[in-house]
């Protein structure tokens, strides 16, 4: 299934917002997609453009979970299970994401409707843009990088943590490597691409998994691509080729403050189907953090699968989607909260804190959650804290000389029901026949 393709499916069922109002891509949408937060929305009426914007496909889990037809609460299974049975995405001829081509002097990036989002970013951004490479050694990768547009009309800079994309263009010669962006693809290949296998896996095969997805050869480079993304860039990254990235809006939702000198992508052919919809992502806010988070959920649940039995667990929304999770256990022994706060930590090296309840406890409900941990936890007993390397991400961790990690304090709350205590005193009671008693009955 397509980008546009589930876009449609949201349409028919009444869950996208279509505009059709006139809207400016400096400001104007991402104030648009801040207020829609949590919906699907599809603006037709573009200013200076003929391209239509959605943003908001994959703004809350429900959608994710429609777009993968599974359950909320199944998500995370969903994920583990392509990460651990990866399978090879198929490549065909002929694909939609290659009806136009433009080549050479005709690239001009200020065609597509690249958004400005808040007061002080350095510029327009792709913020949905995937980075697809190839090394001799690994193979191909993919992954998310957000991109800003400065001066020239075919080029971007992108920034670049230190992970695979940038492993690949330190391994490459003369600091110069092909490689495509991607634009407009379904949540599954999204969520893909911001998985952290071995640097063998192809996260493409992950993707496959969740839908499936077939793959074309770029135009002008030896690189497979989503075959019915939207809008394709092939070009190359250049590590010598350096110009300064941000400021930018991060998932904390603050910026990412200072300016670096990130390396340029230089723009040779853009593809696109022949009436392509543009991906706009509002940075730092629901579908930055789902897209970035939820790959993470898979690795800490079977850290905490190894200690314990972990029913679910969820990096909330709240906690940026990457600094707190909430994990949800049946507790078996004493210490499983404790153990279980470690392995989570284990899991996901950017997580600040860790909450633990037991499984009575509904963890996509805040007010449960916090009916947990004030009546069944006490700081004293249950507060675990550690000095430890934590998030770049995070503004309240303090910089570290020579390391792209921060001076972290983590905590863990266990917030399960106590050892040695009458377990009746923490149960909720429940009312005889509570379940059969429906409250529409009453009220015909
Ligand atoms: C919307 C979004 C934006 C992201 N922006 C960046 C970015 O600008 N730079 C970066 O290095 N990682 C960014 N990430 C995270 C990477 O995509 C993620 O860490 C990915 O797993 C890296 O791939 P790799 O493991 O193949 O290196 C972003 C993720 C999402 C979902
Ligand atoms: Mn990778």
């Amino acid at each position: 299934m397509s980008f546009r393709e589930f876009a449609e499916q949201l349409e028919k069922s009444g869950d996208l917002v279509v505009v059709d109002r006139e809207v400016d891509t400096t400001y104007e949408i991402a104030a648009i997609l801040k207020h829609a937060e949590g919906r699907a929305v599809k603006f037709t009426n573009v200013k200076g453009h003929d391209m239509p914007v959605i943003g908001g496909l994959g703004s809350s889990r429900e959608l994710i979970a429609k777009s993968l037809g599974i359950e909320q609460k199944e998500l995370v299974f969903k994920i583990a299970d392509a990460l651990e049975n990866p399978k090879k995405a198929g490549v065909i001829e002929n694909a939609p994401c290659q009806e136009v081509v433009i080549k050479g002097d005709d690239v001009d990036l200020k065609k597509l409707p690249i958004l400005t989002h808040y007061e002080k970013d350095g510029g327009p951004y792709i913020s949905s843009g995937i980075v697809v490479s190839k090394s001799g050694k690994y193979g191909r990768n993919m992954a998310t990088h957000r991109m800003m547009l400065y001066g020239p009309k075919n080029k971007l800079v992108v920034r670049l943590c230190a992970r695979n994309t940038l492993a690949y263009l330190n391994d490459s010669p003369n600091g110069e490597m092909d490689a495509a962006i991607v634009i407009g693809v379904h949540p599954a290949v999204q969520l893909a691409s911001a998985t952290m296998p071995k640097i063998e896996v192809d996260e493409m095969s992950i993707a496959n998994v969740l839908k499936e997805t077939p793959t074309v050869k770029c135009i002008t480079k030896d690189i497979e691509v989503p075959a019915d993304a939207e809008i394709v860039l092939e070009g190359k990254i250049s590590s010598k080729e350096r110009v300064g990235e941000g400021p930018f809006v991060d998932i904390t939702g603050t910026y990412d403050f200072p300016e670096r000198q990130e390396p340029v992508f230089t723009v040779e052919a853009i593809t696109m189907r022949k009436d392509a919809i543009y991906h706009a992502l509002l940075p730092g806010m629901s579908e930055h953090r789902l897209y970035m988070g939820m790959p993470r959920e898979p690795t800490i649940f079977n850290e905490v699968s190894k200690v314990c039995e972990c029913k679910n667990l969820s990096l909330t929304s709240g906690g940026c989607g990457w600094l707190y999770v909430i994990v949800q256990i049946t507790k078996k022994n004493p210490d499983d909260g404790k153990k279980a706060i470690e392995a989570a930590f284990k899991g996901h090296s950017s997580l600040k804190h860790v909450l633990v309840v037991d499984d009575d406890i509904d963890i996509f409900n805040n007010d449960e959650v916090e009916w947990a941990l004030s009546t069944r936890f006490q700081a004293r007993k249950d507060l675990y804290t550690w000095e430890a390397p934590g998030s770049s991400v995070d503004p309240s961790g303090e910089p570290m000389e020579g390391s792209d990690r921060q001076k972290t304090t983590r905590m863990g709350l266990d917030a399960t029901i106590p050892d040695g205590k009458d377990k009746k005193h923490f149960v909720r009671p429940e009312i005889p026949n509570e379940d059969r008693i429906k409250l529409e009955d009453y009220l015909k």
